[in-house]
């Protein structure tokens, strides 16, 4: 999967605490199965030495899928295993850092709790944004929501993709997507439910469902890169509306380059 090439509707993240007894690569197996299309090795307790079997057999299960893999907070790893990007959190390296790091081909996701640091993340380079906590979550603790006002400003305004994250689950998904989310990442909803293939489905389909009303609500596309890209064709735009992030403003890598300036 190269950054090119790169956008998802359903982002999986590992849990292994959700799910005492049962094997991390079957319950994310299932979550692909039921539409994950992005994977993420989230581990705050357990040191990156001792994930390297984990990512390693990550690694393994989404390249079978073609699924991205992406690494919470490891770029060392990341590259060791191959995976597709990383995750960065406000307190972590930044992006440019990262971007060295990695090279030019590699994802870059960040968490963004406002909207404020939505724009700099922009602004640094990255490939896509976390917008949340929508909700209070234990899987976050000590990261207060930042609601679903700031989801709608993100649809208002975030030009690259961005995925609503925190708290996320089937009873609120709707809401989510109401105030203008494409995206959704479910963490404890989807590893944590007995059954994470049919909870991974049914938020896959609510995704694909609001995606189906916005086509049939759009107006013709516009001429011009995006309009042309596949990414675009296969996925829609990310909202006429979301026009005013200043894209040429953001770095331009080789990378940007070859996805013309996107
Ligand atoms: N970043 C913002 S909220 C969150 C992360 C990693 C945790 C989301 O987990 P859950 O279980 O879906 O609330
Ligand atoms: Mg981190």
């Amino acid at each position: 999967m190269s950054r090119a090439a790169f956008d998802f509707r359903l982002y999986a993240i590992t849990a292994e605490s959700c799910h005492p007894g049962r094997d991390l690569i079957e319950v994310m197996e299932a979550a692909i199965r039921g539409g994950a299309d992005i994977v993420q090795l989230r581990d705050k307790e357990t040191p990156p030495e001792r994930l390297l079997g984990q990512a390693r057999a990550l690694r393994e299960l989404t390249r079978r899928y073609g699924v991205p893999f992406i690494v919470n907070d490891y770029p060392e790893l990341a590259l060791e295993v191959e995976a597709d990007g990383v995750h960065l959190g406000q307190e972590d390296m930044p992006i440019a850092e990262a971007r060295r790091l990695l090279g030019g081909d590699k994802i870059i996701g960040i968490s963004t709790h406002s909207i404020e640091q939505a724009r700099e993340a922009v602004r640094a380079g990255a490939d896509y944004i976390g917008v949340g906590p929508v909700y209070p979550t234990p899987t976050k603790p000590g990261r207060p929501a930042a609601g679903l006002e700031y989801v709608r400003q993100a649809a208002a305004e975030i030009a690259i993709p961005w995925v609503a994250i925190g708290g996320i689950t089937l009873d609120n998904a709707d809401e989510v997507l109401d105030a203008g989310a494409r995206r959704l990442c479910a963490v404890s909803a989807i590893v944590g439910s007995p059954d994470p293939e049919a909870v991974s489905r049914e938020l896959k389909a609510r995704i694909t469902a609001r995606e189906a009303g916005h086509a049939a609500d759009a107006a013709p596309p516009a001429e011009g890169p995006d309009s042309a890209s596949p990414q675009r064709a296969r996925y829609g735009d990310d909202g006429a509306n979301a026009r005013r992030t200043d894209r040429a403003a953001r770095p331009q890598g080789p990378a940007d380059r070859r996805r013309g300036g996107r």
